[in-house]
Formats: C-alpha cells, sequence, structure tokens
C-alpha cells in the first residue's frame, strides 16, 4: 500500500482512503495504491462493504492533468488505463459506497460511478469538465454518465464541462443520498445498510438510455449548442459523439470507441493549448520575488474614483464580492447616472437569471456614494477610474495622498499611462499600484497588476490575492505604455488597419481573425470600445511617435467625421438601434478615396495574410515585452490575452501559439514581411535568437528561472 492511498478495515466494512493533495488528483501511482488495495479486499472474505473517500478538502479532483502533459511531451510512453481498474471495483461482489466531498470531477467521478452507491455532503459539486482541457472523460465516463443521469444531462455535462451541486446531482440519479454531518461516520452506516443488498452495476443500468427518435433530437441540438457557444473546439462534439456510442452499443464497445476519441482529442494542439491554459492559470499567481509567506494587508472597504462606465463596473467587481464600495463623481447628476447605470446593469442580469432579486438588493446596498474625497479617509483600497489624461490622474493622486490613512493602497485604472509618474503626485509611491480591469469590468475576467518602481511587495500579494477574492485572473506586469495588453494590442490594431488601406475589406479583415478563434475581429473591437478612446490617447502620445514609420490613419479620419463606433450608430461599420452590426458602403467608399490620395497601391489580400499579420505582430510586441521583463513569463502574456483579449482558448495564447508552429517559422515570415513591407515588421531580437538557436518562449522562460 502506498502513502497515498490506505486501507482500514473495521467490522466487515473496508475503508480505502485516497490522500493526494492538495486535490487528490488520481494520478498513475493513486491508481496502483486503489488496485493495491482492491487486491486485498478481493480476497477477504470478511469484508462485506466497502467505502472510497477522500482526505482533506476534496473527494479526487481528476486524473493527474500533469501527466497528461507528460505524455504528450513523451516522458510517460504509456499509462496505466483506468477503465479495468474500474471494471474490476464494479465486480467487486460487495457493495461499494462512493462517499463524495469537495469536488468529484473528470477521473474522481468516473471512479465514483463504478461504485455501486454515491453519497455526498451538501455542497459538493460534481462534473466532466475535461472539454475544458480539450479532452473528454477517458474512463468511462461518457458510458456511465448516461445510463446514471440520462442522456440529455450526461450530453450537457461532458459536452459542457460545468460543475453540477450535490443536489442537482441528486435529483438527476448521479448520486443516491445526501448525508449530514461526518461524511466518513455516514459511509459506514450506509455501506452497513448495504451490505446485504446487491451491488447495482452502473454498466448494466440500461433504463435511462433513451429512444432512438429521443436520443436524435438531443444530439443535434447539443452539436448545434457546441457549433455555437464552444467554436472551434473539438471536444465538446466528440463527447456527443461519444455518448451517442453510449446509446447505440453494448458497454463495451461503447468504451472503445470513447477510447478512440479521448485518445485523439488528447494528442491534439487544442489539447495542449488549454492545458498549458490551464497551468498557466495557476502559474500566474507565482512571483519569483514576492514569495506565498508575503505579509497581506485587509482590504475589507474601497473607494472608487469616477462613476463612469469602467468605474460603475468596477464598483459591481467589488459589490459581488461583498466588500463595501464608496462610488465618488464631481457632481450629483454624474453619480446618478453612474448609479443608474449599475441598477440597470444588475436589473439586467436578474432578468437573465444570473443573480437572483436577493443577491442583487444585498449587492446594492453595498455601494454607497459621496461627493467628497474626505470620505476616503478610512477606505483600505482607492481604485481610481477618471479620464485618461496624466493631469487629471495626478491631481486625483495627490488628493487622495492627503486624504487616505496610511497603509491605503491607491490603485490606478489607468490602461496606457506611467504609472510612476502618477505615483510621484504622492508622498508614498510605495503604496501605489495599477489595477488595470478590463471593460466591461464586472464581466472580464482578466486584471492587469502594475507593478510601479516603488510599490512594494506587500501592495502586490495583497492585489494579487485580491484578485481571486474578485474572481479575476490577476496578472503582475511591468510600466511601459499600454503594459502588457494593449501594448500588443495597438500594433495589432494598427496592422489590421494597414490591411484595409492595402485593399482588404473591412469585413475580409474582421472575418478571418474571427475564423482564427478570436472573439471579434479587431475592427469590429475597436467600434465597439469606442474609437474616440484610441484617437485621443493617440493625439495625447504624438510626440512619442518613432518619425519615419508608416502611421495608420483611417481609424483618425472616422473620428474626425464623428463616427465613434457603436456609441455613436456608425464607426467601421454601421450599427441599428440594437446595436447589430452590418457592413458600410459609405466607409468603403471613404476609404477607397483616402487610400487613392494616399498613393496606397490596391491588391486582392488572401485570409491567410490577413491573420498572419496581426497575429504575428502581436508575436512580435510579445516577444519585445518577454526580453524586457514587462512580462515575467511567456505564459503571462498568453494569459492575458486569453483573458482579456479574446484570443481563442485553444490555441494556447500567442506566445504558446508561436511556440506550436515555430519561432522559425514565425520569424522567417516576419523578416519577408519587413522586406516587402516596411521597417515596422523589424524583427524582435528575442524572436530571432528563438528562431536561430531553435527555441520556443517557454524554454526562454523556464531558463530565467521561471517556469514556462
Ligand atoms: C480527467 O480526469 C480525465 C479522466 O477522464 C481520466 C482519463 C483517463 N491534476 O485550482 P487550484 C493542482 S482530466 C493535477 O489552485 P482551487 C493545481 O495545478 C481532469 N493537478 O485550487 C494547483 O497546483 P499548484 C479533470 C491539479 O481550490 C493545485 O492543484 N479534472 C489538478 O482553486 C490547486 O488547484 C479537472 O479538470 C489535476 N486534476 O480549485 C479539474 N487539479 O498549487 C481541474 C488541480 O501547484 N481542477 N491541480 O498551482 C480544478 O478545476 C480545480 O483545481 C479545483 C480546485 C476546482 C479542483
Amino acid at each position: 500500500m502506498s502513502d497515498l492511498v490506505q486501507l482500514t478495515k473495521t467490522d466487515g466494512i473496508a475503508v480505502v482512503t485516497i490522500n493526494n493533495p492538495p486535490v487528490n488528483a488520481l494520478s498513475s501511482a493513486v491508481a496502483s495504491g486503489i488496485a493495491a488495495a482492491v487486491a486485498l479486499i478481493e480476497n477477504d472474505d470478511a469484508v462485506r462493504a466497502v467505502v472510497f473517500i477522500g482526505a482533506g478538502r476534496t473527494f479526487i479532483a481528476g486524473a493527474d492533468i500533469k501527466e497528461f502533459a507528460e505524455r504528450m511531451s513523451g516522458k510517460i510512453i504509456c499509462r496505466e488505463s483506468l477503465k479495468p481498474l474500474l471494471l474490476r471495483i464494479e465486480d467487486l461482489g460487495k457493495p461499494v459506497v462512493m462517499a463524495l466531498h469537495g469536488t468529484a470531477f473528470g477521473g474522481g467521478l468516473e471512479l465514483a460511478m463504478a461504485g455501486h452507491y454515491r453519497i455526498a455532503l451538501p455542497g459538493t459539486q460534481v462534473g466532466q469538465p475535461e472539454v475544458k482541457l480539450g479532452i473528454i472523460p477517458g474512463a468511462g465516463g461518457t458510458q456511465r454518465l448516461p445510463r446514471l443521469a440520462g442522456v440529455a444531462k450526461a450530453v450537457e455535462m461532458c459536452a459542457q464541462g460545468a460543475p453540477v451541486s450535490a443536489e442537482d446531482a441528486l435529483k438527476s440519479g448521479v448520486l443516491d443520498s445526501l448525508v449530514e454531518g461526518d461524511l466518513l461516520t455516514a459511509a459506514i452506516a450506509f455501506a452497513r445498510e448495504v451490505a446485504a443488498k446487491p451491488a447495482p452495476k452502473t454498466r448494466e443500468r440500461n433504463e435511462k438510455l433513451g429512444t432512438p427518435e429521443q436520443n436524435a433530437t438531443i444530439f443535434a441540438a447539443a452539436r448545434e449548442k457546441a457549433r455555437s457557444k464552444q467554436r472551434g473546439l473539438l471536444a465538446p462534439l466528440a463527447a456527443i459523439d461519444a455518448i451517442e456510442s453510449a446509446t447505440k452499443l453494448p458497454f463495451e464497445k461503447g468504451c472503445q470507441i470513447e477510447e478512440e476519441l479521448f485518445t485523439k482529442c488528447l494528442f491534439s494542439d487544442q489539447s495542449k493549448a488549454l492545458i498549458h491554459a490551464f497551468f498557466g492559470e495557476r502559474e500566474v499567481a507565482k512571483i519569483p520575488d514576492v514569495p506565498k509567506e508575503t505579509p497581506t494587508l485587509n482590504v475589507e472597504s474601497v473607494g472608487i474614483v469616477g462613476a463612469g462606465t469602467m468605474g460603475g463596473g468596477i464598483a459591481m467587481v467589488f459589490a459581488n464580492a461583498g466588500i463595501p464600495v464608496l462610488l465618488k463623481e464631481t457632481d450629483r447628476a454624474a453619480l446618478d447616472r453612474g448609479l443608474a447605470s449599475i441598477q440597470k446593469n444588475y436589473a439586467n442580469s436578474a432578468k437573465r437569471g444570473r443573480f437572483t432579486q436577493q443577491f442583487v438588493d444585498e449587492r446594492l446596498k453595498l455601494i454607497n456614494t459621496t461627493l467628497d474625497f474626505g470620505e476616503f479617509s478610512n477606505a483600505d483600497l482607492v481604485v481610481e477610474a477618471v479620464f485618461e489624461g496624466m493631469t487629471l490622474k495626478k491631481e486625483v493622486f495627490s488628493q487622495l495622498d492627503r486624504v487616505c490613512k496610511p497603509n491605503a493602497i491607491l490603485a490606478t485604472n489607468t490602461s496606457t499611462l506611467d504609472i510612476d509618474e502618477i505615483a510621484s503626485a504622492t508622498s508614498r509611491q510605495q503604496s501605489v499600484i495599477g489595477l488595470h480591469f478590463f471593460s466591461p469590468a464586472n464581466v472580464m475576467r482578466l486584471l492587469e497588476i502594475v507593478r510601479g518602481a516603488a510599490t512594494s511587495k506587500e501592495v502586490i500579494a495583497t492585489c494579487m490575492q485580491l484578485s481571486k477574492k474578485l474572481n479575476k485572473v490577476g496578472v503582475l506586469v511591468g510600466n511601459c505604455m499600454g503594459f502588457v495588453g494593449n501594448r500588443m494590442f495597438g500594433p495589432y490594431r494598427r496592422e489590421a488597419q494597414f490591411l484595409v488601406e492595402e485593399g482588404a475589406s473591412v469585413t475580409a479583415v474582421d472575418d478571418a481573425l474571427y475564423e482564427f478563434g478570436m472573439a471579434m475581429g479587431p475592427l469590429a473591437t475597436g467600434d465597439l470600445a469606442g474609437l474616440d478612446v484610441g484617437w485621443r490617447i493617440r493625439k495625447e502620445n504624438r510626440h512619442l511617435q518613432k518619425t519615419g514609420l508608416r502611421q495608420a490613419f483611417i481609424e483618425d479620419r472616422l473620428c474626425e467625421l464623428g463616427r465613434f463606433g457603436q456609441k455613436t450608430g456608425a464607426g467601421w461599420y454601421k450599427y441599428n438601434e440594437n446595436r447589430k452590426p452590418s457592413p458600410d458602403p459609405q466607409v468603403s467608399s471613404l476609404i477607397r478615396q483616402w487610400t487613392s490620395e494616399a498613393r496606397i497601391p490596391q491588391r486582392q489580400i488572401s485570409a491567410q495574410e490577413i491573420v498572419e499579420r496581426c497575429i504575428y505582430t502581436l508575436v512580435n510586441e510579445g516577444a519585445r515585452i518577454l526580453e524586457e521583463g514587462i512580462a515575467l513569463r511567456a505564459v503571462d502574456i498568453d494569459i492575458v490575452y486569453l483573458n482579456g483579449y479574446g484570443f481563442p482558448a485553444y490555441r494556447g495564447g500567442p506566445m504558446w501559439y508561436a511556440d506550436t508552429i515555430g519561432v522559425k517559422k514565425v520569424y522567417d515570415r516576419i523578416c519577408e514581411f519587413q522586406q516587402r513591407l516596411g521597417n515596422w515588421w523589424e524583427p524582435a531580437p528575442l524572436l530571432q535568437r528563438l528562431a536561430e538557436q531553435g527555441k520556443t518562449f517557454a524554454e526562454f522562460s523556464s531558463r530565467r528561472g521561471v517556469a514556462a
């Protein structure tokens, strides 16, 4: 027996405890431990029933994902299949009670379904989240789950991957009972009760498998939903195919189909990218010079300066996390407008069923308003969200410096400006940090946490911890214009404009990037965010522009015509009253007129060139950011792009994508662009070095002493 799995026996009940902290991942070693325990139980006539339980905070959260990564990279050639082990458990000949708490996910739920009974504490979650890793259940989950929960529920769980509450799992038949109090005591009592009863094998329970007619409707609807809501992902469709086999074939044959689909998914680029994103999201929380033990400050009350779209959204983020907020504006009318917009947002969420009315009422009570900076004197954190202009921001920070308590954190939501210059308006630069929320702040998961030259480790650690509490992915970035996300987004959107200037249509550019997997095309994104935002920033920073480099001009001209995007009903596209876009012939003819005046030769541009130019420019700027240390690791850039810019998760982020297709290939193409198009395509020195050395961005990050 290993330390990972313990077997105890009392009064005819064997208890198998899985103890592999932190989440009891079902690694090869855990599977071997379970197999050893099963062997001892199989041959022991004194054992009348068996309990499986997880030690610590959870049952089993799934197979060990690290082993998948190793298997794909060839470090593990073959992993013992879980399926035969689960069959042995199902065939034990004595009732097996699976006692669940915390999360029973993936292989954990598959193990639980091989038992004869499942009981759980309230608050437990069960699920088959494999699709989020680009794979499908691979240990019989697609075959056993429809037999317990019915076809529709199994399809929903396996294709969408969302967790299911214990109450819901009880209703659908995944669980047999919910128990209160001590789980082990309840499980042993349950085991005694069922010890003399027959042990129902899940794989033989066919009564919920439905009729071909019922199932055809379920599968068709699920496939349609997967194609629209999980655009471009292979695993959801594979999961549906595997469940369809469960309804048409005997269990063993269905398992074979599942195995084939699982293997195909596991070895796909999509799965590698999604597993990279899973670990990446956890990796970004690790800051080499700000260790876990760094002391943190309490954040129990928050002030927000500015009740505009950003300020209002940020107020909702804190209120949703149960943190009271004081929202400040310069006049009552602006405050009333801000509050009305918050109320409208909450009302919409309640209407859509995202929040209950009670939740909304409680959150609204947490948002109070003021016109007076003086009322921030007790705030633990103040977030400034005023208009993007250095003079105004510095004025706000000098006011905050005067009124806030000594250890309050002073944060700016600037998306581009120099944090150190903002901090210079205070006498406490160590307390100043950037908290760059993305719009709409209450929806977008990304939070760029911008470290100034003097920001203290305590303040950084507090903000990183806070991001989790706010249900955000916090990524620590360095101070430069636009930080990581917007600094890369600038050249990306500029390239999209260049393509239009050279002859591509507005829709051709957006469609090509949408097909690549971006949530929206770059020009439509500009219309959504407001073209005037970039226009204003460009005007403010004109003196910083490098001379002699080509500048995009169409967006500035559109702004001069008052076409700011969706909010003015016209930008790159025209919009109806529901903000539905359609191509605007007036824009097309203006563009042709302007480009002819500028003597830019027009040509046909392929979708491939559109994608390469826009995505490779992201990679090139990302390489500079990485080399300068603005991003700690390549994966930090990826996580920014996956959570803040609609980059397709199944491509892993721009740097991972470059590694996947080959840094050398990207470099060569960029050199071609430089020759053909101009010097703004100068390859980043790091990109050139890695291409020459045959290395990846991930390898560069790990050589620096931080994991990829
Ligand atoms: C599967 O089961 C396939 C099967 O069909 C079998 C086929 C044969 N493996 O998230 P946290 C680590 S696929 C390895 O910060 P939380 C995680 O990296 C699997 N490691 O905690 C982190 O490490 P570190 C299906 C794992 O409380 C630490 O544990 N299952 C795994 O916020 C703490 O994690 C899933 O997809 C794993 N399976 O959330 C579930 N899970 O401290 C994936 C976690 O070094 N896991 N780690 O950074 C989760 O969703 C969340 O981790 C969970 C806990 C909700 C469980």
